[in-house]
């Protein structure tokens, strides 16, 4: 097997579990969980300096799940990497988990930044590179924000002070769907040209297909290659890419999932 298709089959496995992961508790995230499961994995199988048995490692590359409602994804990601037992997916949203539906530091082993109310992850993720470039630390850290969070003057504040301090400890995505929890982007606020953007915020961009894992790496070494300035990859990807039942629906941003419908969709993922 290529580093392609290994990576291909992480991916195929996490999209499974972030499936079952809802299926189990009947209702969630699930357009915005399976349309950042590629980038999550070329994160953690390729490119993250991380170890699960060493969570709080120093040194450690962070990653910032801005759009704190992907959570069941990145939980699907951190358990098959070894952070914590697959059962506890099985707790997601429940009283008392420790996976709540969006990301929570104080809850989860692995996560880095408590998020969801939109904006506000991206802000803890360029002070965290702020503190890695006055440290000098090895670090880079990685955030995620949506297309639709990015209507948010919260980012783009961020933005201007990362593009202002040249804040190269930052590699950023936006997980750019094209549609958020009332519709399509375009119609509610538009976002676009977010390249154009992001440039004139002085943020090195590129623009990418967030699904084709070989495009996301070598976007992550572009980024890394390019001192000087914070990096900005816009992917362009499906919100609940891979579910059948879901894919490119706008109505897939918080919805019923039955045990069936997510073991149709795997059937078809596998
Ligand atoms: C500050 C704030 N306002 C509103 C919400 C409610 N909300 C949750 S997800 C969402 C849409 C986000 O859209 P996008 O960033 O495109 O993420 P996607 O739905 O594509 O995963 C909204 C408005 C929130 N979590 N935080
Ligand atoms: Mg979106």
């Amino acid at each position: 097997m290529d580093k392609r298709q290994l990576l291909e089959q992480h991916a195929k496995t996490i999209r499974c579990h972030t499936l079952d992961t809802i299926a189990h508790l009947g209702v969630g995230h699930i357009g915005g969980s399976l349309s950042i499961v590629d980038i999550l994995t070329v994160l953690y199988y390729d490119q993250m300096h991380v170890d699960p048995k060493n969570p709080k490692m120093p040194n450690r590359d962070r990653f910032v799940l801005s759009k704190g409602h992907g959570g069941p994804a990145v939980y699907a990601t951190l358990a098959l990497k070894g952070y914590f037992p697959m059962a506890l997916l099985e707790t997601l949203n429940q009283s008392n988990t420790n996976l709540p539906s969006h990301t929570d530091m104080n809850k989860t082993v692995g996560v880095d930044m408590t998020t969801g109310s939109l904006g506000q992850g991206f802000s803890a993720a360029v002070g965290m590179a702020l503190a890695a470039q006055l440290d000098h630390a090895p670090f880079k850290v990685y955030a995620i924000i949506g297309d639709g969070e990015s209507q948010e003057g919260q980012i783009w504040e961020a933005a201007m002070f990362a593009g202002n301090r040249k804040l190269d400890h930052i590699i950023a995505f936006t997980d750019y769907n094209k549609m958020q929890i009332d519709g399509e982007v375009k119609d509610i606020n538009d976002v676009s040209p977010l390249d154009k953007k992001w440039e004139a915020f002085n943020w090195h961009v590129q623009v990418i297909d967030g699904h084709d894992v070989m495009a996301i790496i070598d976007a992550i070494e572009n980024a890394k290659a390019t001192p000087g300035k914070p990096s900005m990859i816009i992917c362009n990807t499906i919100k609940g890419k891979g579910a059948d039942f879901c894919e490119g629906d706008p109505g897939s941003h918080n919805m019923p999932v039955t045990k069936e419908m997510a073991s149709k969709a795997k059937e078809r993922l596998v």
